[in-house]
């Protein structure tokens, strides 16, 4: 029986399989079944005959497939049904998949956990705060302690850019807004995942982004402020390293607001939240370190031009 598990792991087949489960099918029903190509089909179909899970019978012209016996059926219809099962999975146990896969350098098995989290329903928010979040302080951690090196600090980094940039996707709509966000870390401040979160947020919102980065130069960040007239310009800072040149970009970015150009700054990162007054005093508008709050509390405020939390 352990033929048919190999079958079972590979998609293709997988989708082939499932949709034998519902009776015999002939190569033409299969490919509009299962949107594969003919070529792979017959192939898929020639290699699961010559192992004994199918077999084939002819009817006139047409050969019609089907699963070989009713013991390879039962077995197909209960992996079947346990694979759709195990699509529950909690955020608790989504972090320890992730944060290991993302250290190993397994990017397959990172994309398989937001799988399951979006066949949940989990909404980016939640897959931002309660996945990504503890997954980063925990890498951060097992750095502190040792027991991963700077190298898997840097690929796990790498590998949560990417699975963004999936998860963003996954939530884009065509809704667009005319509102405008330029974000960027400032000189020294390296750290954009949490940036990005925010970043990914306005844009399923409907919002513009401009995202720019980490350690942009203060003369063009203020140029790209200029040149795009955002209604919301946002910082991240979050290490101590970035404290300084972060206080004094805002105090430029404070000192080009004008009639004409009028923008919301908002800051937000760990180092922001120990320094709040400090960047209150520097001319930022709003304070904020995670991005529930933003998208609960801040987002909304700023499109309806209310008056900000302070
Ligand atoms: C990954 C990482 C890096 C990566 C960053 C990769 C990248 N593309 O971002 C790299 C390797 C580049 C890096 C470099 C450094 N790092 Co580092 N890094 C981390 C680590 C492990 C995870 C950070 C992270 O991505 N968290 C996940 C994000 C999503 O969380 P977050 O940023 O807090 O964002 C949330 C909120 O803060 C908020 N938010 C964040 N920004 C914004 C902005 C706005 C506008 C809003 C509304 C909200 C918001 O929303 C997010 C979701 O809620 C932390 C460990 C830790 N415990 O945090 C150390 C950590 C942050 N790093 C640290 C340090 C010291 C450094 C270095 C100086 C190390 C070195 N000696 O070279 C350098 C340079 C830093 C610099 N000058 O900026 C320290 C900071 C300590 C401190 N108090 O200053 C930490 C805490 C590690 C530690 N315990 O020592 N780092």
């Amino acid at each position: 029986m352990i033929h048919v598990y190999e079958e079972l792991a590979e998609t293709s087949r997988r989708q082939i399989l499932a949709e034998l489960l519902h009776g015999p099918r002939n190569v033409s029903e299969i490919v509009a079944a299962t949107a594969m190509k003919q070529p792979n089909v017959s192939s898929h179909l020639a290699r699961m005959r010559g192992k004994g899970i199918l077999r084939a019978t002819k009817n006139g012209r047409e050969v019609y497939y089907s699963i070989a016996n009713p013991e390879v059926e039962t077995v197909i219809a209960a992996a079947l049904a346990r694979r759709i099962k195990s699509t529950d999975i909690s955020f608790e146990e989504a972090v320890v998949l992730y944060g290991n896969a993302a250290v190993q350098g397994d990017e397959t098995t990172c994309s398989e956990t937001l799988d399951k989290l979006f066949a949940a329903n989990a909404s980016i928010v939640d897959i931002y705060q309660k996945l990504i979040v503890p997954v980063m302080r925990n890498v951060g951690a097992w750095y502190g302690e040792q027991t991963i090196d700077a190298a898997q600090e840097h690929m796990a980094s790498a590998i949560t850019e990417r699975m963004m940039a999936r998860i963003v996707q996954v939530f884009a709509t065509s809704k667009q807004t005319d509102k405008v966000a330029v974000l960027g870390c400032g000189p020294n401040s390296w750290h954009t995942i949490g940036l990005r979160m925010v970043s990914d947020y306005l844009r399923v919102r409907g919002w513009k982004t401009l995202f720019l980065g980490a350690n942009v130069p203060q003369s063009c960040f203020l140029s790209q402020v200029a040149q795009h007239r955002p209604n919301m310009v946002l910082l991240s800072c979050k290490a101590e390293d970035g404290l300084e040149s972060g206080l004094s970009l805002i105090r430029s970015l404070g000192e080009t607001r004008c009639k004409e150009n009028c923008f919301a700054i908002g800051v937000g990162g760990c180092c922001a939240g120990r320094h709040r007054q400090e960047f209150m005093a520097a001319g930022a508008d709003f304070i904020c370190t995670d991005i529930v709050t933003f998208a609960e509390e801040i987002a909304p405020v700023i499109e309806k031009k209310g008056k900000l939390p302070r």
